[in-house]
């Protein structure tokens, strides 16, 4: 099967070992914590990945071997430490199939590379009148900052709608797009609920009126192949702790000719070609918007989570995650009170549901006292929850260490919880 079947529940294969995921599990210590006296069960992958001890040994030997300042220093330490900066910008480089490393602008994380495009590009650009279009399955991270940005420009957000299960309304989204759309804003994977966008359909749409299309990766790094120049997106931005890397680090992507017409977002060291009262000269991209003392060790471990990721392979991974999401959809279908949110036809591996007549923080607390862990609330996506006209959700999310023995023991733990609760 690839990546783009999708598979029914009555075709459920037996569980086809793509990965040596009793393996790989061992390369994630924490993965063998006791959690109210039972074995973790982590299903919140979604909110952030565990990391592999590659990365954190990664982080380690950083700071044990080579910390230093980057791209100041003449003396030994600080070569080797802009060395391993650099080289991680290369590994996001490949990673994402960006034309090359200067694509690759290192922040903190997706929001504040969507936060970076809204207040450079997207303040030099958008005028009274112009269009923003989202979709109505964003996350909060990729509807604020357009939000601030239209105030300050007089621009008007546009939100493209979704059906029930999840989809974006094609007509209705591509109706949205006149010759007014100055952006286009989409999510690729939504984290509420896993529904897998069209993305290099509405990249060709939006194009097709002139506007610039900027993707929010970070639900979709962890579980698909990326390549954004096959996509043809103009921005693309990820977290790199939702990748199996640390926090406090991250990256945008944008074509060359944006990035270099684009004003600094934020001034300081590093940013600078020089500076005197009379007259400031700004560095090259990306460095014109690197302000200030970069998360190098925060570089070092993402790039070692995208070798860990890269040699598992994203083509077995995202395989691996189908079979485990229809088996997990098969098995708590079945659950009385049971309503999944969000079946879209093509979806990674999250599930967002409600059980009838129970709190979805009720759930949450009954699987944590059997060491389940899982996010309930509304996931940072509240158009969603209006959208569905529910206060929250529970929500389980999968990666590839997680099993089917650990999709069984959340079916035993929900069924403790109807019985509870019904
Ligand atoms: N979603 C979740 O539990 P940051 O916080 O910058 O690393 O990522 C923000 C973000 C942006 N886009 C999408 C699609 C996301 O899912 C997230 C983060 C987490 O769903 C935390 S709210």
């Amino acid at each position: 099967m690839t990546s783009a079947t999708p598979m029914t529940n009555t075709e459920l294969p037996a569980n086809r070992p793509t990965l040596d995921v009793e393996r790989i599990r061992e390369d994630f210590p924490i993965l063998r914590r006791i959690v109210n006296g039972k074995p973790l069960v982590y299903l919140d992958s979604a909110a952030t990945t565990q990391k592999p001890q590659a990365v954190m040994d990664a982080i380690s030997a950083y700071y044990t071997g080579c910390n230093a300042n980057v791209h100041r220093g003449v003396h030994q330490l600080s070569v080797e430490a802009t060395e391993a900066y650099e080289g991680a910008r290369g590994k996001v480089q490949r990673f994402i199939g960006a034309s090359r490393p200067e694509e690759i602008v290192f922040c903190r994380g997706a929001t504040e590379a969507i936060n970076l495009v809204a207040q450079s590009y997207g303040r030099t650009h958008l005028a009274p009148g112009d269009e923003i279009v989202v979709s109505h399955m964003e996350h909060h991270s990729n509807i604020v900052p357009w939000q601030i940005l239209c105030q300050q420009t007089g621009a008007v957000l546009r939100v493209a709608p979704i059906n029930d299960a999840g989809e974006l309304l094609w007509d209705e989204f591509s109706g949205l797009l006149t010759e007014r759309t100055k952006l286009v804003a989409m999510i690729q994977v939504s984290n509420a609920l896993g529904t897998i966008n069209p993305v290099k359909r509405i990249v060709e749409a939006a194009h097709a009126c002139g506007a610039k299309v900027l993707i929010d990766g970070a639900q979709s790094v962890p579980h698909l192949a990326v390549d954004v120049q096959h996509l043809d997106c103009d921005f693309f931005v990820f977290s790199g702790h939702k990748v199996f890397g640390p926090t406090g680090i991250g990256a945008l992507y944008g074509k060359m000719e944006l990035l270099d017409a684009m004003p600094p977002y934020q001034g300081g060291g590093e940013m600078i070609k020089s500076v005197s009262f009379a007259e400031t000269q700004y560095n090259d991209v990306p460095h014109k918007f690197e302000a200030g003392t970069p998360n190098i060790a925060g570089s070092v471990g993402l790039g070692t989570a995208i070798d860990y990721l890269s040699e598992l392979g994203l083509e077995n991974v995202a395989a691996y995650e189908r079979e485990l999401l229809a088996y997990a959809t098969a098995r708590t279908s079945g659950l009385p009170g049971f309503r999944l949110i969000g079946s879209a036809s093509n979806k990674a591996s999250v599930l967002s549901f409600v059980i009838d007549g129970v709190h979805p923080h009720d759930v949450g607390t009954i699987l944590d006292q059997q060491g389940i862990a899982i996010r309930t609330g509304h996931h940072c996506a509240q158009p969603v929850m209006q959208r569905f006209d529910l206060p929250a959700t529970a929500r389980a999310s999968m990666a590839f260490y997680n099993t089917r023995q650990e999709v069984d023991a959340l079916v035993s733990a929900l069924g403790k919880v109807v019985e509870v609760f019904t």
